[in-house]
């Protein structure tokens, strides 16, 4: 189980992809954090400025948890989804993921919680620089998200710089790989997806040869 963290617009998603993309022959799959946001109460819904989409509370950790703990089982689970246009998580049971090979978290706090960094067996944030991601995330939230741009620069203001300070940023030293330069960086890429091949490679010949280890290990003495 791999976590993926940092900043908004930081390059997150395309850090999965290019992974994803690399390991081909494996199956694999994307759990987003995203698709644990709360829905918004009508009374927040009316003061959608004031709601802090950075803040760990605007997730539902819990349900996270518990879906994170039946893949790690190896079993197939059901995640809600989330609407970003009316701010209403569309219930749990909305998304099928399979269990897989390699899971992937991808999402602004997933080395936030003590109890989900525990279930990560390696945990990379991906580091970019600020001035980078808020221009990139004025694009992001202007074209794909019909946001102007004064809006998005309160926001940025208000809380997402802050959330970031407070607590996205303090969670880089729980993480094993620090990506500089996000989806850029492609030497880094290689050597994560190196790593998870030299893991499942060791995963899969303990399922083949259960007892080998013991040899070895009894061979040594
Ligand atoms: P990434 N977000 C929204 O804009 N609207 C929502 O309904 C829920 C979340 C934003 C959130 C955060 N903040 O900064 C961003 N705001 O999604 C995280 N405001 O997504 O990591 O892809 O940037
Ligand atoms: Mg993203």
């Amino acid at each position: 189980m791999i976590g993926v963290a940092g900043g908004t617009a930081s390059g997150k998603t395309t850090v999965c992809n290019l992974i994803i993309s690399q390991l081909h022959d494996q199956r694999v799959v994307l759990v987003n954090q995203d698709s644990f946001y709360r829905s918004l109460t009508p009374e927040q819904l009316k003061n959608v400025k004031e709601y802090n989409f950075d803040h760990p509370d605007a997730f539902n950790t819990e349900l996270l948890l518990s879906c994170m703990e039946t893949l790690k089982r190896g079993e197939a689970v059901t995640t809600p989804n989330y609407d970003f246009k009316t701010h209403q998580s569309v219930g749990p049971g909305s998304k099928q993921v399979n269990p897989a090979d390699i899971v992937i978290l991808e999402g602004i706090l997933v080395l936030h919680d003590e109890r989900v960094r525990d279930l990560l067996n390696m945990k990379i944030f991906v580091d970019t620089d600020s001035d980078l991601r808020l221009a990139r995330r004025i694009k992001r939230d202007t074209v794909e998200r019909g946001r102007d741009v004064q809006n998005v620069l309160d926001q940025y203001a208000k809380f997402v710089k802050p959330s970031f300070d407070e607590f996205i940023l303090p969670s880089k030293k729980y993480a094993d790989i620090i990506i500089p330069r996000g989806g850029d960086n492609d030497v880094a890429i290689d050597l994560i997806v190196q790593h998870i091949h030299t893991k499942l490679g060791q995963h899969d010949l303990c399922k083949i040869y259960p007892n080998l280890f013991v040899f070895f290990s009894t061979f040594q003495i």
